[in-house]
């Protein structure tokens, strides 16, 4: 017996990828329903070998479905969650909307799975944030061996971190460079991105912070270790999919750049890719549809006692958002649910 899964933004980047990776990692699904606004009712989305015709979530009913894996704004997230969670359906949420309830897990399975039992306060789980996501994986393993006391993390995030209008306008951007004549002035990013960075994502906060790099450090306490320090900029480049992140780690106690890798190495959901040489690392383009956080670049920070640095990169809409969605349903299956 298999679960009733609804996706809810089916016709979105990431709920297309949650589809996908459903599929993928063959989810025990007795029925999958796409939902999505009134507009995208009938479109078709692919569900492995299979094509779903797009329901409406303003009337669709989650009584009898297991889980709803949400892929919608916040806005709309408040809107329909409750219902489906007051309904019995254990709602994974992708937006921001219940990150920070203290009585919702945020949870990315390879670092505290043990939060899942929380679930059952109000029936939801929250996914974190794309830059938080891989970045945490990384620093769980390397914390429980040396401590991790603070954090310095510079991001290079890909624009479909913005969604599609994101993608269209990095495109259109970039083929305008060559045709001055057709003009494509900023509209989803407040300066142009195309041949660009943008130090900028999300909006700003009182102490100069953006949203972004709030989320890092508030989601990094939550995920690993409310005793951990993190300084975060954020910024946004030109490139489609894949996130990276430079990451400066401070510890308590000394580790070795060879430890750490060994450590890295044997970690779950981490690809260490570490060659001192050309090419030896790996660039946001080469993760795209992967499942892996890759780590690259480690070495030692001799500027500080205890430092090390490293090189994060993953797919934003995969281990930054589908992937770890599915993850959670594959977790709340197993621990939980006990169905497939
Ligand atoms: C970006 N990280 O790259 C954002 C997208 O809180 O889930 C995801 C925002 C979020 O723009």
């Amino acid at each position: 017996m298999g679960y009733r899964v609804a996706v809810v933004g089916a016709t979105g980047n990431v709920g297309r990828e949650m589809l996908n990776i459903l599929a993928e990692r063959q989810f025990p699904v007795d029925e999958v329903v796409a939902l999505a606004s009134r507009r995208s009712l009938g479109t078709e989305v692919s569900f492995g070998d299979t094509t779903l015709k797009c329901k409406d979530l303003d009337t669709f009913d989650f009584t009898g479905f297991d889980m709803a894996l949400f892929a919608v704004g916040s806005d709309a997230t408040k809107k329909y969650a409750p219902g489906a969670a007051k309904a019995g359906c254990v709602v994974i949420d992708n937006s921001s909307l219940y990150r920070y309830d203290p009585d919702i897990p945020l949870i990315v399975p390879e670092v505290n799975p043990e939060a899942v039992h929380g679930y059952a306060k109000k029936n939801i789980i929250a996914n974190p944030n794309c830059s938080t996501a891989q970045m945490v994986v990384a620093l769980k393993p390397l914390h429980d061996r040396a401590t991790i006391k603070r954090v310095v993390v510079s991001t290079y995030q890909s624009v479909s971190g913005a969604g599609k209008e994101g993608i269209d306008e990095l495109w259109d951007q970039t083929k305008s460079i060559y045709n001055p004549t057709d003009d494509k002035p900023a509209r989803k990013f407040t300066k142009q991105i195309a041949f660009n960075v943008i130090p900028h994502i999300d909006v700003f906060m009182e102490d100069g912070s953006t949203k972004e790099e709030w989320k890092m450090v508030a989601e990094t306490k939550k995920i690993v270790d409310p005793k951990i320090k993190v300084t975060a900029t954020c910024v946004r480049v030109p490139v489609f999919v894949g996130h990276s992140e430079a990451v400066n780690i401070e510890f308590e106690e000394h580790l070795d750049e060879a430890e750490a890798r060994d450590i890295l190495r044997e970690a779950p959901g981490i690809m260490v890719i570490d060659k001192r040489e050309d090419g030896g690392y790996v660039s946001p383009i080469e993760c795209v549809g992967d499942f892996a956080t890759f780590i690259s670049r480690i070495r030692q920070d001799s500027t500080i006692d205890n430092g090390l640095n490293l090189w994060c990169v993953s797919d934003n809409l995969r281990k930054g958002a589908a992937l770890n969605a599915v993850q959670i349903a594959e977790l709340l299956g197993r621990e939980v649910l006990k169905k497939g």
